[in-house]
């Protein structure tokens, strides 16, 4: 992985910005490795900056869209060519301005002039920055990156982008299903993954959850398992969330929603990073190769980081205490030069006319094939390399569309597919104001576009020619037709069976619980436990008894433990299943546990007492997690420099009063943290944490709620009086203390290879 490199792109940006104020930060931040997160590419000065000069470039690890004109031509602008230009502030039309600060009136005091022209504008701008949120998926964060195929899939499609060693910008954007825009990021929900692939063909997303199975098998279904979900329409509450009657009326009546409802109980939908998410297209797809022969697959994003979560308790914490949790971590990972990565892999199935693959129907997307059955073939890999540098450019108004297509890839007859193929187009209507969104930036092709599309609401090309139609004699017959051999887009014949009209769902969408019981089945006893609990958080927060006993009746049938561990939180009687419990061969693939991964930007927390005399540890911890892929964050009673005699001062990131542990992926005592004086719950609510009176309270909790949730520790001096203080066992798992803490920090770094300390969680 690439570092951020000191006196790199981020130093010269600085020099734009002017005098670096503060000498002594200066000196830090030059010799060492940058901590992600600062707002912007400059270094403010205390004073009010006086020299005018040309905005600022963005920050070094973001960028804006690939400049592209509307029909595609690469643009020969730089990307800074659509910011703002020019050192003085203009009207919109660059008229300069010499006051934004008082409007013209009639005398100081008033009445304010209608004549105002630059009141009026600004006013009339701001009135109308908003545009409607996604109807689902309205909270997301997303990054730039690159796609690079390794050919395996080659001898399946004809997609150029999949081609052995091609490579292709994408731009993905990670979300929550429920929330409203500006809800918090840790809520348990589905998490959406779609990615769009700028490939020389034309632009192709795949438009797909975290999650392999969906709550319905028609897209007629949809407005209404989403009407369930959100908040109640009354009141408009609970917000992003689905412990409420609505949510689990609707799946206990409408019971193909079970499976997917199970995988959202399980730690699947409280992932701990958006970087460590599995990602699936869910429907089968159908690919076809040079010489048209087709076959069926379902892609699979593997995150090379593997698929980790959060603890409820954190995911809970979390959404109050930093509500933009998932997006910080994929930002700042990627800034820290820890880039996220992804194989794309597929399962293939031959494309046999009744489309099933062991008695699994590829159509129904309420069902998975197990990757027992069928392996996932790793065909590219996926690096998100860069941030957006504007939000609302960019990852506000990117336009998925499930049908997207690319010659080489095609839709199957799935009815939820179908549907959707119908929605990305319409909701873009509303949401971006008109029928050109693939004209803006971020929406561009990298392929040249010759469509006969004309005008509308912001129409960005200015098109040539007078004949937008065909047959045409006018415009020399232009655009002409592509041939087959040019890689033109072809619906490949696919017989359909002679039938009859109806509104009915085939007999093998009847079955609702067999892979419900399939996942439970595969999971480790910790996961099921996490199960079990949040079921009985979500039912338990439902008001009618009717609703938590209808679905406790389809717990039973997913699995007579599972419904009787539920039932008991509740109070309930465990109801008897209603149908035969089916015997299913575990998929060891669906669990999250087992396994050792890298530890690339995770967060450590280095706890310092006050008064250290030696700086030493801090400093050589410190190289030794950056030198890892990791981040540092440094944590004392008060911000500032730490300083000693012995070398360059070490910059405070996080105070006891600031700090968290949910932001923490481990945390490493550098000693024992005497009581400040502002460990008072007048000044702190966490100032009233428990502690024996030797300890900061404020630490006592950091590490006591760091151990509850499973997370490695690790410390030197007298870290284990910490531990004692905090109430920890004796001796207790995935904890290291030693004397060097650069030998501490690698065997952290080894504990954390499984993502948590398992053998803390009750099984
Ligand atoms: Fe979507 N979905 N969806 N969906 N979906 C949208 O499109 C829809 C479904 C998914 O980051 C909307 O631009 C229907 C399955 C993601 O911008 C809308 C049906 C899967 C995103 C829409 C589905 C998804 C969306 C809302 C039932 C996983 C966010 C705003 C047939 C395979 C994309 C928008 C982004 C967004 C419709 C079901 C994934 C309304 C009708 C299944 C990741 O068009």
């Amino acid at each position: 992985m690439t570092k951020n490199e000191p006196g790199g792109l981020a130093g010269k940006a600085r020099d734009i910005a002017g005098e670096v104020a503060h000498e002594a930060k200066k000196a830090v931040t030059d010799a060492a490795p940058l901590i992600p997160g600062t707002p912007g590419s400059g270094t403010p000065t205390v004073d009010e900056p006086t020299e005018p000069h040309d905005p600022l470039p963005p920050k070094p690890a973001q960028h804006g869209p690939v400049p592209h004109s509307p029909t595609g031509a690469p643009s020969k602008d730089g990307e800074l060519a659509a910011a703002q230009q020019g050192a003085h502030l203009t009207t919109a039309t660059g008229v300069p301005l010499r006051d934004t600060d008082h409007s013209l009136k009639a005398g100081p005091r008033g009445p304010v002039l209608l004549q105002d022209h630059h009141l009026r504008e600004k006013i009339m701008h701001f009135d109308h920055e908003r545009i409607p949120e996604r109807v689902v998926h309205a909270r997301g964060a997303a990054a730039h990156g690159v796609f690079t195929s390794n050919g395996a899939a080659s001898e399946l499609t004809r997609a150029a982008f999949l081609a052995k060693g091609a490579t292709t910008p994408v731009f993905t954007r990670f979300s929550t299903v429920l929330g409203s825009r500006g809800s918090a990021d840790t809520v348990r929900d589905t998490r959406g993954f779609a990615v769009k692939f700028y490939t020389t063909e034309g632009n192709f997303d795949l438009v797909g959850n975290n999650i392999p199975v969906f709550f319905i098998q028609d897209a007629i279904k949809f407005p209404d398992v989403i009407h369930a979900g959100k908040p109640h329409p009354d009141l408009e509450i609970p917000q992003a969330q689905s412990a409420h009657d609505t949510f689990w009326d609707f799946v206990s009546l409408h019971t193909e929603g079970q499976h997917h409802a199970i995988w959202n109980m399980s730690d699947r939908g409280i992932p701990r990073s958006y970087r460590m998410m599995e990602g699936f297209g869910v429907h089968t797809f159908r690919l076809v190769n040079a010489a048209g022969e087709t076959t069926l697959v379902k892609f699979h994003w593997k995150p090379r980081l593997g698929v980790h979560s959060l603890t409820w308790e954190e995911a809970q914490l979390a959404a109050g205490v930093d509500p933009d949790f998932h997006r910080r971590d994929l930002a700042d990972a990627i800034e820290a030069g820890a880039h996220p990565e992804w194989d794309l892999a597929v399962q293939v199935f031959p494309d046999t006319p009744d489309q099933m693959f062991e008695g699994i129907d590829l159509l129904d997307s309420t069902k998975l094939v197990p990757e027992e059955l069928a392996p996932v073939q790793v065909i590219g890999t996926m690096t998100l390399n860069a941030n957006p540098g504007n939000y609302f450019a960019e990852t506000e108004q990117v336009a998925f569309h499930a049908g997207h297509f690319v010659p080489g890839i095609d839709a199957t007859d799935d009815p939820l597919f179908q549907g959707r193929l119908f929605s990305y187009l319409d909701t873009q209507l509303t949401r971006l104001g008109g029928p050109n969104f693939d004209q803006i930036p971020i929406n561009r092709p990298h392929a040249p576009v010759n469509d006969m599309l004309r005008d509308g609401f912001h129409q960005d090309a200015v098109h040539t020619g007078i004949a937008p139609y065909r047959p045409n004699s006018l415009d020399g017959g232009c655009p002409f037709l592509a041939g087959e051999d040019m890689s033109a887009f072809i619906d490949v014949p696919q017989p359909v069976e002679a039938s009859t009209k109806v509104r009915e769902a085939p007999a093998t969408y009847d079955d609702h619980f067999s892979q419900a019981r399939l996942f439970w089945l595969s999971l480790t006893p910790v996961e099921q436990a996490h199960v079990a609990q949040s079921y009985t958080f979500e039912l338990g927060k439902c008001y009618e008894q009717a609703i938590k006993e209808r679905q406790l009746l389809a717990l039973a049938n997913i699995d007579p433990d599972l419904c009787a561990t539920v039932a008991a939180g509740l109070g309930l009687p465990a109801p008897e299943p209603t149908i035969p419990l089916t015997d299913e061969v575990p998929s060891p693939a669906l669990s999250q546990v087992g396994g050792t991964w890298p530890a690339d930007g995770r967060l450590v927390g280095i706890v310092v007492p006050d008064g250290v005399d030696d700086l030493g540890d801090v400093r050589a911890a410190r190289d030794a997690i950056f030198a890892a892929g990791m981040v540092p964050l440094v944590i004392a009673s008060t911000g500032g420099m730490l300083t000693d005699e012995a070398g360059d001062p070490v910059p405070v990131q996080r105070t006891f009063l600031t700090v968290r542990s949910i932001e923490l992926d481990t945390i490493l005592l550098a000693g024992a943290p005497a009581p400040a004086p502002d460990a008072d719950p007048a000044v702190d609510a966490k100032g009233g944490a428990p502690t024996v009176g030797v300890l900061d309270p404020r630490v006592a909790l950091l590490v006591s709620e760091a151990y509850r949730h499973g997370k490695a520790l690790g410390g030197w001096g007298d870290a284990l009086s910490v531990l004692e203080a905090s109430g920890l066992p004796a001796a207790p798992e995935g904890v290291y203390l030693g004397d060097d803490a650069a030998d501490v920090v690698a065997h952290v770094i080894e504990l954390l290879g499984s993502h948590r300390v398992w053998e803390r969680f009750p099984a």
